[in-house]
């Protein structure tokens, strides 16, 4: 899940597609796949989460954003790794 304002804007400014965040939201409590419940840093939409249709599995959008959406609606995942080290 993006962890700050900048990977968001990163994430926003690179990507064109919308992705699961690997996060449940649960209204008022999280539930991601690392075991994280205590998430500190959120980007919602407008008016989201909204739980519209029993959403709680959490997306950022295209345009960065995050929305909660049904858990059968399939999404993309973007996985992210520490940059490798440099061997001179
Ligand atoms: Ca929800
Ligand atoms: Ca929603």
């Amino acid at each position: 899940m993006p962890q700050s304002q900048e990977e968001t804007e990163y994430l926003r400014e690179n990507l064109s597609i919308w992705f699961w965040i690997d996060c449940n939201d649960l209204e008022g409590s999280w539930e991601c796949r690392d075991g994280t419940t205590d998430v500190v840093y959120t980007d919602w939409g407008r008016g989201e989460p909204n739980n519209g249709h029993r959403e709680d599995c959490a997306v950022a959008t295209d345009s960065g954003v995050w929305n909660d959406v049904k858990c059968e609606d399939r999404a993309p995942v973007i996985c992210k790794r520490p940059a490798p080290q440099l061997q001179f």
